[in-house]
């Protein structure tokens, strides 16, 4: 096991069993022009975190540890978008409606792919998320189950919305789940900050949270090949 300095205390990481999750780092949220602008959101601030979420990719990849990638992403025809998720918010451009970069939230559109930055490679799990879970309508309990993976470790935006919806989901599965703090976002600081409060009070009721550098230290002085 790899002991990770964390809150609300050590996280120990399974190095044959863990698999990162990074959550929906997809030109719709972190882009002008795509869903989370048609919101009335600054996204600006997600764009920030780019650089650390592919330091965090680096690493699993050097230990070849699984990489899994979500996408929030609908089918062309929305059957799988229920129309109160079409009505809320009651943004400039709908989901399924054409906006800058193509369909708002639809697969296989141009704001629907993952930022060139932290595009995924071969061997790498993509999933294509129709709610805010990475559970719900995605069957990723078989290939997570299929691999053994008992412990995976969060990135992607945003914090208090997707990243903390799947994080809760895969706790109540009995995955131990650490975040890594400075590899997610929120369109607000507050929000961020509180999702993370939320998930290391009471004794960690779901899970850890860590910053990269704690866990790159962590790694190397297991002596995995960083
Ligand atoms: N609006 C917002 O903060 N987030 C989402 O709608 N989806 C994700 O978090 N990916």
């Amino acid at each position: 096991m790899i002991d990770v300095p964390a809150r609300p205390y050590p996280y120990l990481l399974d190095p044959r069993h863990t698999a990162l999750v990074v959550i929906d780092m997809q030109r719709d949220f972190i882009e002008k022009g795509g869903f989370g602008d048609s919101l009335g959101n600054d996204v600006a601030r997600l764009e920030a975190i780019i650089p650390t979420v592919a330091g965090l990719i680096a690493l699993f990849r050097k230990q070849s540890w699984l990489v899994i990638h979500t996408r929030e992403a609908h089918r062309p025809d929305l059957s799988d978008c229920p129309p109160s998720k079409i009505r809320r918010g009651n943004p400039s451009l709908k989901i399924g409606e054409a906006g800058a970069m193509g369909r708002l939230l639809v697969r296989g559109e141009p704001g629907n792919q993952i930022v060139d930055d932290l595009a995924p490679i071969d061997g790498e799990i993509v999933i294509d998320k129709p709610g805010k879970g990475m559970f719900w309508a995605t069957g990723l309990d078989g290939p997570l189950a299929e691999r053994g993976i008992t412990h995976l470790v969060f990135a992607g935006v945003t914090t208090e919305v997707c990243v903390q919806t799947s994080m809760r989901e895969a706790n109540d599965r009995g995955f131990e789940c650490l975040l890594v703090e400075d590899a997610t976002e929120s369109y607000f600081a507050e929000f961020k900050a509180a999702a993370i409060e939320m998930i290391v009070a009471q004794g960690g009721i779901v899970g850890w949270v860590a910053p990269l550098g704690a866990l790159e230290k962590a790694v190397a002085e297991a002596g995995a090949h960083v």
